[in-house]
């Protein structure tokens, strides 16, 4: 699939085009985080990250805002921080937050496997480099009960799948999170077929809007929101934004997903290696 600069994209491609997408917010090429980031802070914001001992990530240089981002006033950081749907780490919306806060992002890599000529890994450190992120600030409004509207940093999927040479018969693509008990104590406890793992059509995941989330508010992402790095889709329900990925595959096949699996499913529950 060919990868279109903004301006080609027709706005009928980009569903629901009205609820996140104005072009009248195109930024183009502005400069350095002192001024993108800083026009993305609302009022309180900067000195509630500063003092927040759980915004400790650092900070994301020479990122700028991309077409694609809304004019909606932003979900202030506190509630992006500490209302979150993560499983992994407790099923109430605040426990995330608390519960999130020893997890060690970082060394991270992802697998890229299944029906693809390349086959490979990725390095999270990659996606960090400034290069990688320049203009890739994302103000979205995802679908979800609490349709918070997120300033991300990311880049799209697409080019990055591109990589690894999907194959003809690359129809689904499916992504799985850690699996570390460990690391993350909701996964002792069965209210999900672990590890969380989830999946798009190869259109989907090809999507100028589906992201690679490695930020937020102009600093790696927080724990709790999916680190180190997890998807974006924001025309679907939350549920399709995986977190804390380690596995991409492609597949023939539509892959099982955890909500699905959750109601009553055959057990082919999804594994590689
Ligand atoms: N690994 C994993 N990813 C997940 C979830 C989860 O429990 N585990 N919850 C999903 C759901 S239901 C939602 S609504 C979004 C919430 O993302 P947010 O906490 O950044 O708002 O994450 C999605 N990704
Ligand atoms: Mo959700």
């Amino acid at each position: 699939m060919l990868i279109r600069k903004p301006s080609d994209i027709k706005s009928s491609e980009i569903t629901p085009e009205s609820v996140y997408l104005n072009r009248r917010s195109f930024i183009r090429g502005a400069g350095s985080i002192a001024g993108a980031a800083a026009s993305l802070l609302v009022p309180g914001s900067a000195a509630a990250l500063a003092t927040d001992p759980k915004a400790s990530g650092e900070t994301l240089d020479k990122i700028s805002e991309t077409a694609f981002s809304t004019e909606e006033a932003l979900t202030p950081w506190k509630d992006v921080i500490r209302y979150n749907n993560f499983y992994e780490f407790g099923t109430n919306k605040r426990d995330p937050y608390d519960n999130a806060q020893d997890f060690k992002p970082r060394p991270w890599t992802i697998k890229v496997i299944g029906e693809c000529e390349k086959p490979g890994d990725l390095d999270l450190e990659d996606f960090l480099k400034p290069h990688a992120l320049e203009e890739r600030i994302y103000r979205l409004r995802c679908v979800e009960a609490w349709s918070m509207v997120v300033p991300w940093v990311g880049v799209p999927l697409a080019p990055i799948l591109k990589r690894f040479e999907p194959t003809s018969k690359a129809k689904y693509v499916a992504f799985r999170t850690l699996f570390n008990p460990g690391q993350m104590p909701g996964q002792k406890v069965p209210v999900l077929d672990w590890p969380y793992v989830e999946g798009l059509r190869i259109d989907e995941a090809m999507h100028p809007l589906t992201i690679f989330a490695v930020g937020l508010y102009g600093r790696v992402l927080p724990n709790q929101n999916g680190a180190p790095i997890r998807l974006v889709v924001p025309w679907k329900y939350g549920f399709k934004s995986i977190k804390s990925i380690v596995t991409i595959r492609f597949t023939e096949e539509e892959p099982p997903t955890s909500w699905n699996v959750a109601a009553p499913h055959e057990y082919g529950f999804y594994r590689d290696a």
